[in-house]
Order: C-alpha cells, then sequence, then structure tokens
C-alpha cells in the first residue's frame, strides 16, 4: 500500500515519486532505485523510476491542476488521470500486447503507476530520426479494429455500453479538443501560433466559408456521436514503439465518440513525415495502406464473428459502417492537419524542418492537404482516392 495514500493532492517530486515507488514493492526489495522527472508533454508530471541492479524500472504520471504546456493561467482538474487509468485498464484488457500494463492508481493523488517502455522510443522522434518501424502501421490497425470493436454497442450491447459512456464523460479535455481541433485554427484565435510567413495562407483559410461549414459538420460529430471508446489523442507522440513491438499511451482524452477520429488521428501523423521528406514517400504510403487495411481485414472478423446486434448481419450495413469510418477519418485527419501546422501544440515532424524556405512549404502542403481532406471526404472514399491525396500534395 502506498505511504502516499490518503493525503490530499501534491505534485510529486522526484524524492516523494522515489519514495512512492519504494512503498509500492513493485520492484525487488533490494533494488537501487533511481528517480528523474521525464515528462516532455503537454499536461503531465511523468517519473522514471529504475532499478540500478536489475535495469528494471517502472513509470510514475502525475496529472497536474494545469495544462502545463501554458502553464497555471489554464486550470484544469486532475480527473483526466484517472479517465486515462481506467482507459489503459479497458484497452489492455482488451488488447493486453499494445498497451502498457496499470500496477497501481491513486486519484487523490491523480497518479498511475505503469509499467516502464524506456527499451522503446516515442514513434514521432524514431520516425524523425530515421526509424521505419515495419511493424507499427499493422498495430496500430490491430489497437484500432479491436478496441473500436470491442467498445461498441455490436460486442457489448447497449445497456452496458452506455454505462461505459457515462464512466468515461471526459468534459474537460473533450473541451480542448472542440477548441483547439475543430474551432480556434479557424479565426483569429489567441491561442494560435504560426510564423508570420504563414499568414497569408492562413487568412485565406479563415475566409474559406465552404471549409469551415464542413468543420463544423465534423464537430458536431465529435461532439454528439458516442459510437465507440477513442484513445483520443493518438498521435505519434502517444505512441512507443521499437522494430518489433508497438505500444499505445496516454489515453486521458479518451471518451466515447465518433471512431473515425482515431483512425484519423494516425492518418495524419503518419502524412506529416511524408509532407516533411518527400523521400519517406513509399514508406509511409504502405504504413497508411497497411494500417488501413489491416483495421477492415480485423474490424470485418470480429463484426463477422461477435457482433451482438440483430440486425447488423448483413454485409451492406458492415459497409456502411466502414464507410462512414472512412468518411470521418479522412475529414478529422485533414482538422489535425491544420490543427498541428497553425493551432496550439504543434508538430516536431514540421516545426524541426531546418530550412526557413523548405518549413515554410510544408506547411502549407500540410494547410492545403488539409482543406482538401475536409471538404472533399465524401469524394475521397477508398483508400486508393486517400493515398492519391497524400502523394499529389
Ligand atoms: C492543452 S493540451 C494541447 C494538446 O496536447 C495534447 O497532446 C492534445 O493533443 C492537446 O490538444
Ligand atoms: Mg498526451
Amino acid at each position: 500500500m502506498s505511504l502516499l495514500k490518503n493525503q490530499t493532492y501534491q505534485p510529486l517530486t522526484e524524492a516523494s515519486a522515489l519514495a512512492l515507488a519504494k512503498s509500492l514493492n513493485i520492484l525487488p526489495e533490494n533494488a537501487e532505485l533511481t528517480c528523474t522527472e521525464i515528462g516532455d508533454g503537454n499536461l503531465n508530471l511523468v517519473f522514471h523510476i529504475i532499478d540500478n541492479k536489475q535495469r528494471k524500472g517502472l513509470i510514475i504520471k502525475q496529472a497536474l491542476p494545469y495544462a502545463k504546456v501554458v502553464g497555471e493561467s489554464w486550470p484544469l482538474t486532475v480527473k483526466r488521470a484517472k479517465i486515462e487509468a481506467d482507459a489503459l485498464k479497458v484497452f489492455g484488457h482488451i488488447t493486453p500486447d499494445f498497451v502498457p500494463e496499470v500496477y497501481y492508481t491513486d486519484d487523490v493523488l491523480a497518479i498511475t503507476v505503469m509499467e516502464d517502455l524506456s527499451h522503446l522510443s516515442i514513434a514521432r522522434t524514431g520516425f524523425i530520426n530515421g526509424e521505419t518501424y515495419p511493424l507499427i502501421s499493422k498495430h496500430l490497425g490491430e489497437f484500432l479494429a479491436k478496441t473500436l470493436f470491442y467498445t461498441s454497442d455490436y460486442a457489448i450491447g447497449p445497456s452496458l455500453k452506455k454505462e461505459q459512456v457515462q464512466r468515461f464523460i471526459n468534459p474537460e479535455l473533450c473541451k480542448i479538443t472542440e477548441d483547439l481541433i475543430f474551432t480556434d485554427p479557424f479565426f483569429d484565435a489567441e491561442t494560435n501560433d504560426f510564423e508570420e510567413s504563414l499568414r497569408p495562407a492562413v487568412e485565406k483559410l479563415w475566409q474559406d466559408q465552404d471549409l469551415k461549414f464542413h468543420v463544423t459538420v465534423l464537430k458536431k460529430s465529435f461532439l454528439s456521436e458516442a459510437e465507440v471508446l477513442l484513445h483520443g489523442d493518438l498521435h505519434t507522440g502517444s505512441i512507443f514503439a521499437c522494430e518489433s513491438q508497438t505500444k499505445v499511451i496516454d489515453p486521458e482524452f479518451a471518451f466515447y465518440g465518433p471512431a473515425g477520429f482515431d483512425i484519423g488521428q494516425v492518418f495524419a501523423n503518419l502524412a506529416f513525415q511524408l509532407i516533411a521528406n518527400q523521400e519517406k514517400e513509399t514508406l509511409i504510403i504502405q504504413h497508411i495502406e497497411t494500417f488501413w487495411n489491416i483495421f477492415k481485414e480485423q474490424y470485418t472478423r470480429l463484426w463477422k464473428t461477435e457482433n451482438k446486434e440483430e440486425f447488423a448481419g448483413t454485409n451492406t450495413f458492415l459497409n456502411f459502417i466502414l464507410s462512414k469510418y472512412f468518411e470521418d477519418a479522412v475529414g478529422f485527419a485533414g482538422c489535425e492537419l491544420i490543427r498541428r501546422t497553425i493551432g496550439l501544440a504543434h508538430v516536431a515532424d514540421l516545426d524541426q524542418i531546418p530550412n526557413q524556405q523548405s518549413r515554410l512549404t510544408a506547411k502549407q502542403k500540410s494547410l492545403e492537404l488539409g482543406k482538401v481532406l475536409i471538404k472533399k471526404r465524401t469524394e475521397i472514399n477508398t483508400l486508393e482516392k486517400l493515398v492519391e491525396a497524400v502523394r499529389n500534395n
């Protein structure tokens, strides 16, 4: 049992995180533990505890009562820690290979103690440094086929599903996404962040009424369609990987929403790699194709063998669902491309392009592809057409 149990909330320090780790008895009694704060995300503290003798460790993640990316002027409750731990447990139950194991949680301190994944790297950083991650797209296709099927009405039935919808009500973090992905980038909002040379392209985007209409339709879907338990922030910074393993982390944005949202985040975050570096075209197109093909194959298998819905047993309805998820995903991918280019919380794939002109060109391409995917999502209704759109940009 934790030494810190039942205390009031306080941010951990390296010393108190170490004391907590020792008290949990997860690592051997004679371990020589050291602790380092390694959090580089936008919201939380992350402590890496390592046993120097056996090189085994664990991670303690703690939610801060504000958004770290902005500072204490942006308060947030720490309830998201429970949402994240609960989502990790649900996903871990469905597909243990692709998520870290949760060892311990404390809702008051807003902490989750989990498996150490330091033998893997953050996929975004790895891709930028030239890693190819041959299995990442297969693993992500499998992960989403299982999580998006097994959390839906079709697998768990409408009563249990409604209980899960209630358990994962997550208004604060949904509001962040509603503002930062679907609203702020499309007008002159204070949260936006872009270099001045991009202003003409950005102002053109702000004046595009047709684009704003389509974004509002996608926002409506995000606000109101409780289809499945989403990860909610499935970009390549939320994925640890190596040649053979893939682990999805950080589901603090989890809630019941439209399935296409997670799929679209994967499409967009793979596309950033191609936009940043045309030499990676073959690799990234292969990843996009594998990801969707595996998703479709595995989802279809689950649908045909485990579907509980009385009238869903037809290919016509399965095809309707897959087409809907694909169309939504294309639109949501467009929103993610635009938001990570000119809104709050950019991606290093684009920001770290050293040459100013190449960086500007890449960002313009990202905005253009984003617009096309949002406005033409009903026409881009096959994998081939999506690949063509991504390639032609
Ligand atoms: C204020 S949080 C900014 C962003 O960081 C997270 O990773 C989400 O993508 C969020 O939109
Ligand atoms: Mg995150």
